[in-house]
């Protein structure tokens, strides 16, 4: 089984730490492969990097149906092109955001999501909605670190620890889902510190994937979610043409 994971930001040091995780994740049943897209930004925490991050995100969606990957993770938090990848992919397209937040519901009464930045957590709160999880999440935290400060940033761990744990006690929940990829490597650790349940998107999204692929299950073409009609693109869209 391959499992395609797009990181949609262009930071390949982040890409290979997303890759080491989902590969520890899944273990020998599934071969990872995770890229970073050939065009986009270096990250993404505005609505204007995740709208520009969709059309490399789709080009690799292209890719790896060309290449016979079986399922795909989009791993950036703000779930990006996520309905529009699932038109082009024959197998199953789970985002990070989705994945953690349905498996943090499995684990406790409430969770709390801590992400990167506060200009972050607009859209952290639409994808809450959109995935029915007003009962189950209880608040949304940022911890003012940006994306690309997370691996660089020495105070980041314990930034982050702390965040978590005034989340946890302000918002009275069971369980923190982390709210970027970039923080998948703490996942573990952090858990044990804080002594509750830590769901990282990024380890969810490849094993829900797996699961989905190991049953055979994929999205869905029979309506919304149908092949998108051919027609014409133009300009520097014109390789995205059906
Ligand atoms: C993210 C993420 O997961 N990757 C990225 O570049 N930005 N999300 C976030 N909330 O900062």
């Amino acid at each position: 089984m391959k499992i395609k994971v797009i990181n949609p930001n262009t930071t390949w040091a982040m890409t290979a730490e997303i890759e080491e995780c989902a590969r520890a994740a899944c273990g020998p049943g599934a071969f990872i492969e995770a890229v970073s897209p050939a065009m986009g930004p270096s990250s993404i925490e505005s609505h204007y990097d995740e709208a520009l991050s969709v059309p490399g995100i789709l080009a690799e969606i292209m890719a790896g149906e060309r290449d016979g990957a079986d399922g795909y993770v989009i791993a950036c938090f703000g779930d990006p092109g996520l309905d529009a990848a699932r038109e082009l992919a024959a197998g199953p397209v789970v985002a990070i955001a989705e994945a953690a937040m349905h498996y943090a519901a499995f684990l406790g009464r409430g969770f709390s999501i801590v992400t990167t930045l506060g200009r972050t957590c607009g859209r952290a709160a639409d994808l809450v909605e959109r995935y029915g999880m007003q009962r189950h999440c209880r608040g949304i935290h940022s911890c003012e670190i940006p994306v690309l400060d997370l691996d660089n940033n020495p105070d980041a761990r314990k930034v982050i620890t702390e965040a978590c744990f005034d989340a946890l006690d302000r918002d009275h929940s069971d369980v923190i889902v982390l709210g970027c990829a970039g923080m998948a490597d703490l996942c573990r650790d952090l858990s044990e510190e804080l002594g509750v349940p830590v769901v990282d998107g990024v380890t969810a999204g490849v094993t829900m994937v797996q699961s989905l692929v190991t049953l055979g299950l994929s999205t869905s073409a029979h309506n919304e979610f149908a092949r998108p009609l051919p027609k014409v693109y133009t300009g520097m869209l014109a390789p995205f043409s059906l």
